[in-house]
């Protein structure tokens, strides 16, 4: 199959999962056309049957904000039209979903006929997606595709809450790649981290307001409080210098370390005692799942799709949004039982095997043949 992946090139979540799909569906001999503003962030070497087309707005002075929608459709067009894709798969609601209908329909116009699939994320449905200034876009666009798929049973539902669809969402949810998370059990890098058996928290975000990493540090105050501990912030964003200032404000500035983005995140998830995820809103958590197949339990917050990967009791714990006390408890209770600390290491990587790209990789493919099988223009 000759398939066109549309996502944002970046470290999110979403750009992460549709560059590992391009790849995996390239390495079962697929033929995969990324096609964005930017070299997707994982896509860094040479792979037979992947093919990387730019997207490049023209500047004009007369524009205060370039017009990358009408570059991407025109991308799009080409791309389908010179390479002969069988599909476009969008990632991202906002503003592929739309932008794929235009090129759909500007290829019609010469008799093509290119079926897309939406693939929703979270935001682009939650936070941002159901704000009015995008919603009756989103909504059309997304009654537009062809298929349409969402990450979590959790962000299906919240599809339908809050848009009037009229399709149906299959979900199929995030993935991970076993070759490279795994634990590798580098005992030095934890002694450098750790020096004197401290026990490790980890947390990776690109630190916006939803992620809650006010909370991820004020429940490591009240670990630290109890126990020797440090904590590893990966990633950076807005909300950096203000997490900063709140270091100095708990005086725990000695035990964290901002380490900024990282390419081997699964170095750092190795040493790592417990990953914190106390966001806002979210739709799966790919970041928690990457934590739990290299063993490390999960305290999280219940919002969205986290109840289906992190499982209450068994794979880490579950509180309410901004429930630092609960989070803390836990974190505690979890960090004085070797023993159940163990098991909780065991039961993470046994869920996470659930989400093996070998499994959800399949889905996909069967989803792409049936939308091919059953796709008929509607206008
Ligand atoms: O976080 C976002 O705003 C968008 C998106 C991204 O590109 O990082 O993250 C979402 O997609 C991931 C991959 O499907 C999910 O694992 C994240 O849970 C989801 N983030 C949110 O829902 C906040």
């Amino acid at each position: 199959m000759k398939i066109g992946i549309v996502c944002y090139p970046t470290y999110g979540g979403s750009g992460v999962l549709a560059t590992e799909l391009g790849l995996g569906l390239a390495k079962r001999g697929h033929q995969v056309h990324f096609i964005t503003y930017r070299q997707p962030a994982r896509l860094t070497a040479f792979q037979e049957n992947v093919f990387y087309h730019e997207v490049s707005s023209a500047d004009y002075p007369l524009f205060e904000f370039t017009p990358y929608d009408t570059a991407l459709a025109s991308k799009l067009v080409e791309v389908v039209k010179y390479e002969n894709l069988d599909l476009l798969h969008v990632h991202y609601a906002i503003p592929h979903a739309a932008v794929a209908y235009m090129a759909k329909k500007i290829l019609l116009t010469e008799g093509r006929y290119v079926p897309t699939i939406t693939t929703l994320h979270g935001t682009d449905i939650t936070l941002v997606g159901s704000n009015q200034a995008f919603a009756p876009v989103v909504a059309f666009s997304i009654n537009k595709s062809d298929g349409v798929t969402a990450v979590s049973k959790s962000l299906r539902e919240q599809t339908y809450e809050y848009f009037d669809i009229r399709k149906d969402i299959e979900v199929i949810y995030n993935f991970i790649d076993f070759n490279r998370f795994k634990k590798h059990n580098l005992d030095h890098f934890k002694k450098a981290i750790a020096p004197n058996g401290e026990r490790i928290l980890i947390h990776t975000s690109n630190f916006r307001k939803v992620k809650r990493v006010d909370d991820v540090i004020r429940v490591f105050k009240k670990v630290a409080d109890v126990m020797p501990a440090k904590l590893l912030l990966v990633g950076d964003g807005p909300e950096r210098s203000h997490l900063e200032s709140l270091c100095r404000e708990l005086k725990i500035c000695n035990h964290v370390s901002f380490l900024g983005k990282q390419d081997a995140v699964e170095e750092l998830l190795d040493v790592a005692d417990v990953f914190l995820m106390p966001s806002e809103t979210e739709s799966f958590g790919l970041a928690a799942l990457e934590a739990m197949a290299c063993e490390v339990p999960v305290i999280s917050s219940d919002t969205g799709g986290l109840p289906e990967v992190n499982i209450h009791g068994k794979t880490g714990f579950l509180s309410p949004v901004g429930d630092v006390e609960d989070m803390a408890k836990n974190t505690i209770k979890l960090l004085q039982d070797d023993k159940m600390l163990e098991r909780f290491r065991k039961n993470a990587l046994e869920n996470a095997r659930l989400y093996d790209i070998k499994n959800i990789l399949p889905q996909y493919e069967a989803y792409y043949e049936q939308i091919l099988a059953s796709a008929v223009y509607d206008d």
